[in-house]
């Protein structure tokens, strides 16, 4: 079954409900990720959409370690606490489909945009694995596909997939605590690309 976008007019965004093409894989006894490629159908006409409409901004004088930096990215926020509507119904879809499969609330969601190969997001595991053990973490990639790492936590050897145009990923089990993800700086792009991170808070 199939959730179509009705913004969109006719040939409307869609994605798929049955999960037909999730490939799982173990990363370790107690870590996992999935991965369905294409999974949004009409991912342009989202991000187009999206960069369009969200509230997208730099996050400046962020400290880390003993630096304080400006984000290599533009990011945007929606909540389901805070009352509104999600920034597109195919959105709202989404979310109830990926809750289900996955048995979180998914009540939140982030947004990345890489305008270019400079920008970027650093190795990393979630901060919210500090409130919510082994949270789980969707991420449906629309525009041009990055690379998007893991490792063992501190280090060790990574694991690399390239995601773009409405592949879904989404990490599971201890992930957040015993790996770390980044989305690197890369020399040469084919364009833009944005994240959509369903996260439950
Ligand atoms: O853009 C991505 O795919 C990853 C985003 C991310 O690591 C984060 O939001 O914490």
């Amino acid at each position: 079954m199939f959730y179509q976008g009705s913004l969109f007019g006719t040939l409307a965004p869609e994605f798929d409900s049955s999960f037909a093409d999730a490939a799982r894989l173990d990363l370790d006894h107690t870590t996992w990720v999935e991965l369905v490629p294409g999974w949004l159908d009409g991912a342009d006409d989202v991000f187009d959409e999206l960069v369009a409409t969200l509230p997208l901004r730099q996050r400046t004088g962020i400290r880390m370690y003993d630096q304080v930096l400006d984000e290599p990215r533009l990011t945007a926020w929606w909540r389901a606490e805070q009352g509104d509507p999600e920034p597109l119904p195919l959105l709202r879809d989404m979310r109830r489909v990926l809750a289900e499969r996955y048995d979180e609330p998914f009540d939140s969601i982030g947004f990345n945009l890489y305008r270019d190969g400079d920008d970027s997001v650093a190795w990393h595991g979630d901060r919210h694995r500090h409130v919510v053990t082994n949270p789980v973490i969707a991420i449906v990639s629309v525009g041009a596909p990055r690379p998007f790492r893991l490792r063992p936590r501190g280090g060790g050897h990574s694991l690399s997939w390239s995601l773009g145009n409405g592949d879904l990923f989404v990490m599971g089990g201890a992930c957040q605590h015993t790996w770390e993800h980044t989305v690197p700086k890369v020399r040469v792009t084919t364009g833009p690309r944005l994240s959509i991170t369903f996260r439950s808070v």
